[in-house]
């Protein structure tokens, strides 16, 4: 076993520090002190409603928040399009030739998107969807790679009023055909493939196989990227670049009322059944718009925006596509993973467009540090100034490698917390205002009100408990597609009058956020509630940890036993005693009683697809079952391996 490769971070430690917003970017922030704050809490929806003034409405709202819970519509009677929001004022406004993207094709391949050249293909696609039969209110299912035809059509579905439904290029045909048939899209926009590791992802053979067996589906457009031959079905498909030929270049944008809906995105439940949550027109980009503006603190002429997330996430809607574009901004459009060719693929691509903001998740984060501090080290980071975090609990020692190797120290870090059903961001610090602490989110945004509650729907001041949110907010789900019940059950009926969609937090001495995962990842051992968080932060506290998720799996005796997935930094070797070492590592950090009961030796974890681990199958596992709903898994092989160790792993009483 080696020792070693902290480097600097082993007397480097930035846990319990409080960290101010440094002077050099306070001194330029959007926003430096509580004013935003005040403003917003002395009211609310004025406070929303002069959000919505950054957005160009053709026709301003009579109403502006009518609230039946949990049924809420903003800015009713307001008319606008997202498209043109996001496009035409810009280039009216003389930034035609500012760039919107900056495209990296993963073998290397580049594309200049300007604001004027994207709002010139966005209406002939918006032309070719109409030639199609697509009209205003119409849904439109999209299955692509990381290509910037990919926002053209979502922004083409807008333009026309009609809704997309972006399935991640990574889902199977028959999650794909799922997803397809709940929405009874008309068309399906995909590609030939797309380039991952240096490989083809076939996605027309799956788009293929799901359009087969769907029979709303009228139509396939596809976008030619790899250029390896597929089949294309007579009559039902067409190449993108044919249909763009010759197609009229001039499409006027919809007036959509604000409540129209704009797009479904479908989440996994526990159930097979994937809900598609909708999103509308109006209260989405108001404070998609915002949140971006205020939280990534955006200079439009200056900055180069990274969010390093898949189109096909949530995240990667608001603050890929509708939030930057809105505001006007230049950002990166990357379609590979982080190793290839090299493990430094990120951060070449920040050194060369000189990006200033990098938003990404802890999943990405702790790669990066397994894989060490010597692959940013060879680029020049220095454009950046800006930092963010989103998708799951960052533990401080993941946050404090993100600040030092990837920072340099002198950019703040915002952990984002929120989720496809809020739209938009939540809880944040607002990074030229906000003291930090490395793991907290700190403090829900203005216009936005959480508590912390208890069991019986209680708000707890300090402590921990279910984090609830106790008004309406304009990004929010507007209902599960189709069902109405569902939305009501799953969300608002746990706690009444409050909104609870599973996440456990708890609130410090100094009133700061702490995000502590989903509830169901909870664990009671003896009567102690756990939360699997927790442990894991301790883990991956030790140096020879670089990533480990923990599940409580039932005992005999304490009710639920721990049991800790570990995966080891690159130069250490599992072993008994090692596990043991690690057993007493937890149980100094936290006590005893958190002390795992077995650890399992992984070389991956299950994770989703946008990179959350999946505690719900280690349970599985770690209680023998039979897997549950598997389609979200990113690669299904992992889990059969953890089967195969943990079966074999030593348990200690
Ligand atoms: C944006 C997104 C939502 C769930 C959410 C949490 C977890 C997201 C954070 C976080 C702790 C964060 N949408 N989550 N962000 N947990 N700190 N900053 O991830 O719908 O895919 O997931 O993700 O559990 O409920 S999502």
């Amino acid at each position: 076993m080696a020792d070693e490769p902290r480097q600097a971070i082993e007397s480097f430690s930035l846990e319990g520090r409080t960290l101010l917003p440094p002077d050099d970017f306070k001194k330029d922030a959007l926003v430096r002190d509580q004013s935003m704050y005040d403003q917003a809490s002395e009211d609310w929806t004025g406070f929303w409603a002069t959000q919505a003034l950054a957005l160009d409405w053709f026709e301003e709202w009579d109403t502006l928040l009518e609230w039946d819970l949990p049924f809420a519509r903003w800015f009713g009677g307001g008319q606008l399009n997202v498209s043109y929001n996001c496009l035409d004022r810009h280039v009216a406004a003389g930034k035609g030739d500012k760039v919107a993207f900056h495209w990296e094709g993963e073998p290397g391949d580049t594309r200049t998107i300007t604001y004027a050249g994207l709002l010139d293909e966005v209406q002939r696609f918006a032309n070719v969807l109409r030639s199609l039969g697509v009209q205003r209110g119409d849904r439109v299912a999209i299955y692509m790679p990381m290509v910037p035809e990919l926002p053209v059509a979502m922004l083409a579905c807008t333009r026309i009023g009609a809704a997309h439904s972006v399935v991640f290029g990574g889902f199977s045909a028959d999650a794909l055909r799922d997803r397809i048939d709940d929405a009874a899209a008309k068309v399906l926009v995909t590609a030939d493939g797309g380039w991952r590791r240096g490989a083809v992802v076939p996605l027309k053979a799956s788009a293929d196989a799901a359009a087969d067996q769907a029979p709303t589906i009228e139509h396939v457009v596809v976008v030619r990227r790899t250029d390896h031959g597929v089949d294309m079905k007579e009559g039902r498909d067409h190449w993108w670049h044919d249909l763009m030929e010759g197609v009229a270049v001039e499409c006027e944008p919809e007036r959509m009322d604000a409540e129209d809906l704009l797009y479904l995105l479908y989440t996994s439940g526990t159930t097979a059944r994937p809900k598609g949550i909708m999103h509308t027109t109006g209260g989405y980009l108001t404070q998609v718009a915002f949140t971006h503006k205020y939280v990534f603190d955006i200079k439009p002429d200056t900055d180069v925006y990274w969010c390093a997330a898949d189109i096909g996430w949530v995240t990667g809607h608001s603050y890929i596509v509708y939030g930057p574009l809105a505001n006007g901004c230049t950002g990166v459009l990357y379609e590979g993973t982080p190793d290839f060719p090299a493990r430094d693929r990120w951060w070449d691509i920040i050194e060369r467009y000189g990006v200033t903001i990098l938003y990404t998740a802890p999943t990405a984060i702790r790669t990066f540090m397994k894989w060490g501090g010597q692959e940013p080290a060879k680029h020049d980071l220095s454009s950046l100034r800006l930092l963010g975090s989103v998708g799951e609990p960052i533990n401080p020692e993941a946050w404090t490698w993100y600040w030092e190797h990837i920072g340099g120290g002198r950019c703040p870090v915002v952990d984002t917390w929120w989720q496809t059903e809020t739209g938009a961001i939540m809880i944040s610090p607002l990074p030229g205002a906000t003291a930090l602490k490395p793991g907290s989110a700190t403090f829900p945004l203005p216009g936005v009100e959480a508590e912390v509650v208890d069991d019986q729907g209680k708000p707890v001041e300090r402590g921990g408990g279910y984090l609830t949110l106790t008004r309406p907010w304009p990004s929010m789900l507007r209902g599960i597609y189709g069902d109405p019940e569902r939305y009501r059950e799953t969300y608002w009926s746990r706690f009444p009058g409050r909104y609870f969609a599973g996440d456990g937090a708890r609130i410090d001495d100094d009133g700061y956020y702490w995000l502590l995962g989903r509830v169901d990842d909870v664990m009671n051992v003896s009567g102690h509630r756990i939360s699997t968080t927790e442990v894991e932060s301790a883990l991956v506290d030790h140096h020879s940890v670089a990533e480990a998720a923990v599940v409580g799996a039932a005992d005999a005796t304490t009710g639920q036993g721990i049991i800790a997935f570990v995966t080891l930094r690159g130069d250490f070797e599992s072993s008994d005693e090692h596990g043991q070492l690690l057993r007493k590592h937890v149980a100094t950090r936290i006590g005893a009683i958190a002390r795992p009961k077995t650890i399992v030796f992984t070389d991956d974890l299950p994770k989703t697809r946008s990179g959350k681990i999946m505690r719900r199958l280690l349970r599985d596992v770690a209680e023998g079952r039979s897997l549950g709903d598997t389609t979200t898994l990113a690669d299904a092989s992992v889990v059969e391996e953890i089967k195969r160790r943990a079966a074999s792993a030593p348990t200690e009483d």
